[in-house]
């Protein structure tokens, strides 16, 4: 146990947008993405280039994910060697071959959206639904209507490790929305209302350098709470939250000690979606050669019923 305060007490008068969409809400913040939002983030396209943001499952350098987590394994379930003599490949009329494959995934342990009913305290999820309806699978808010939706919206790349001039954020490193802001501002886009926020960190550079001590004393870089940010992400209607670190924010709040603060008082409270473990890196490097860093990302974890969360591979266009 630590003296760190309970996020009822921490966050007792953070804003909340339960019932602002309705008693049935599953999607919270993502209503912001109207068409009208839509259409401005296409307008972002300029050169009809591509950059998918989802980091390799089964990477020969390791898979980053959460500590409890282990990352996902691929089973081979049938390949030409079944059709070895005496195995057990089948005989079908004409001689058809085929490789079948099977995924163990946690399915927050890659590139991931997590459903708004993730995480909570207190007993109560988002919108306000009973903590006890995520019991066996996830009855409100789970991953299913966010995948069922969809999201497309004008992403405005912020790329705090360069605006640092820095390769990397290091661990326990934070940053406010002063100096997301400051970042924009730095590369010559402010954030818009409504804008889906990229962070780039690079932070998880360090657990390709440092393989398992990555874990030692784990405490990545990123956002850090305070009441000025939740009302900032309030007041700029913040759809979605895409970064490049596991969990998006930093994981041990420096002044409180509190872990993941912004997962309640952003995703739980205000319904931000979340996008995690994402590889920025190239969309990064095009953009600092370009000097645009808004583009239309479009993005839809998959269908998965009552789920946590989700693999994804989002898109950014420019
Ligand atoms: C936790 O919430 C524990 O993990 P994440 O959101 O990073 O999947």
């Amino acid at each position: 146990m630590t003296d760190a305060p309970d996020l009822t007490e921490l966050l007792a008068d953070s804003p909340s947008n339960w019932g602002k969409w309705g008693p049935d809400d599953q999607v919270g913040s993502l209503n912001y993405l109207t068409p009208e939002q839509v259409v401005a983030g296409a307008a972002q396209i300029q050169k009809g280039e591509l950059f998918t943001l989802q980091r390799l499952i089964g990477d020969p350098n390791g898979d980053p994910v959460w500590p409890g987590r282990s990352p996902a394994t691929r089973e081979m379930i049938l390949d030409e060697s079944h059709w070895d003599e005496g195995g057990d490949g089948p005989a079908f009329p004409g001689g058809l071959h085929y490789a079948d494959d099977k995924l163990n995934a946690f399915l927050q342990g890659s590139t991931q959206y997590d459903a708004l009913g993730h995480v909570w305290y207190d007993g109560k999820i988002w919108n306000g639904y009973d903590a006890r309806t995520t019991i066996g699978g996830l009855e409100k808010a789970s991953v299913e209507p966010i995948a069922q939706r969809g999201v497309a919206g004008r992403a405005n790349l912020l790329d705090m490790a360069r605006f640092r001039g820095k390769d990397y954020l290091e661990p326990g490193e934070t940053f406010t929305h002063e100096d997301l802001i400051a970042c924009a501002e730095a590369q010559g886009t402010p954030i818009a209302k409504r804008d889906i926020l990229m962070i780039r960190t690079n932070h998880l550079q360090l657990f390709f350098e440092k393989g398992d001590a990555f874990y030692e004393d784990f405490c990545e870089s990123g956002l850090v709470y305070s009441p000025g940010l939740v009302e900032w992400f309030q007041d700029m209607e913040i759809p979605n939250l895409v970064t490049d670190t596991i969990a998006n924010e930093v994981t041990f709040d420096p002044n409180s000690g509190v872990a993941l603060v912004l997962h309640n008082a952003l995703m739980r409270n205000l319904g931000v979606t979340f996008t995690e473990i994402c590889d920025l890196e190239k969309l990064a490097a095009d953009s600092a050669d370009d000097g645009r860093y808004t583009s239309f990302y479009v993005a839809a974890p998959l269908k998965i019923h009552r789920a946590t969360g989700s693999p994804v591979n989002p898109v950014a266009i420019k």
